[in-house]
């Protein structure tokens, strides 16, 4: 039977051990669960993270909403950049779960104390920009939440599974925008190969730094919230990305990228961890505008936070009115 958290109990052994034997046997822990602190704090720090990266990962494509080339590519945009708020909010719900406020966990954001996906501080500077965001950086996201929606922590891993399959829509609207581009004008496809030149690198930078330099996934791998390494599902985004590059003729910018014959892998040159490491500390091309432009959504979006509240203060007091 799963253990619920006593009030006041701290991390006791029994308790302790208690919890990592339901993890090594697979079980899924849900909110009421007894859980470590630390196991609690680990997944606010990511799930947090991981909704902020969906808020902030409506602005670089929003930026293209107005220009889209036709009606279709309007629409499915659209719905593309709605569905991401979707995901935010799913899974600022799943970290509420643990006992978190999602007011705080946004005001971490705004005031810059929390961090968000690396890869939304970077220009979206073509129509090209929004295919190849939609074929690699979902398609990278896709890598990393297959293997999340297997996470040990039940609200998370449910989360993961629904956002997949909206994932997979956006990945293939965004390869379908590359192909059609690779297939056109000299133009079209010069403009489709520069979104590619500018995004590859970011697109393998989304997964973390290398195992070697990542604090935190030892213990996530051990309590199964990660199921494989940072390495690991780059290795795998990279092996599954090349052939559908080479499938519509576009290079990838990466002149050490080559075919490993014994293990059938595509084996990656070097990443520039420096510039990994400059835009997580803020000092990205857009970070600073990013950040700007949720506070101002935030501060605009006042008044409909307060409306709400109003309105589900009087459905409450009717309610209990009724029920008296
Ligand atoms: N950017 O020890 P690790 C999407 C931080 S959603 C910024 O390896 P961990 C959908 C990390 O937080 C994209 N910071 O950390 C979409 C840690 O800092 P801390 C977001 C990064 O947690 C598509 C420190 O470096 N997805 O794209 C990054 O074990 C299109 C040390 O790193 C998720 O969040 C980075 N790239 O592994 C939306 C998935 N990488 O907190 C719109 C869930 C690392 O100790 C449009 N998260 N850091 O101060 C995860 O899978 C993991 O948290 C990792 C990092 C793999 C991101």
């Amino acid at each position: 039977m799963p253990q619920t958290r006593a009030p006041g109990s701290t991390e006791d052994p029994a308790m302790t051990a208690a919890f990592e034997a339901r993890i090594a046997a697979g079980e899924s822990i849900e909110p009421k669960d007894w859980m470590p602190e630390r196991y609690r704090r680990q997944l606010v720090r990511m799930m947090s993270q991981h909704a902020h990266s969906e808020v902030v990962g409506m602005l670089p494509e929003a930026n293209w909403i107005t220009r889209a080339p036709s009606l279709r590519r309007k629409v499915g945009l659209l719905a593309k950049v709605q569905d991401e708020a979707g995901h935010g909010l799913y899974i600022y719900c799943g970290a509420e779960t643990l006992g978190v406020d999602r007011a705080e966990l946004v005001q971490q954001l705004l005031d810059g104390r929390a961090k968000y996906s690396s890869i939304f501080n970077y220009p979206t500077l073509s129509w090209a920009d929004i295919g190849v965001i939609g074929w690699l950086v979902d398609g990278a996201a896709i890598v990393n939440q297959t293997v999340l929606a297997k996470a040990s922590y039940g609200p998370y891993a449910r989360a993961m599974i629904r956002i997949c399959k909206e994932e997979n829509f956006h990945k293939r609207q965004g390869y379908e925008i590359v192909s059609t581009l690779a297939a056109g004008t000299p133009a079209q496809k010069a403009m489709v190969q520069d979104a590619v030149n500018r995004w590859w690198w970011p697109s393998l930078m989304m997964f973390g730094p290398s195992d070697t330099e990542s604090p935190n996934s030892a213990e996530l791998l051990r309590w199964k919230v990660k199921r494989k390494s940072n390495d690991e599902l780059r290795q795998r985004f990279v092996n599954l990305t090349v052939p559908q590059a080479i499938a519509v003729a576009l290079t990838l910018p990466d002149p050490a990228l080559r075919h490993d014959e014994a293990t059938d892998a595509w084996i990656s040159g070097p990443i520039d961890w420096d510039e990994f490491h400059e835009v997580v500390r803020g000092n990205g091309p857009c970070n600073r505008e990013r950040l700007q432009a949720r506070r101002a959504a935030h501060d605009e979006g006042t008044w409909v936070r307060e409306a709400a509240s109003a309105y589900a203060a009087r459905q409450r007091a009717k309610q209990a009115t009724a029920a008296a």
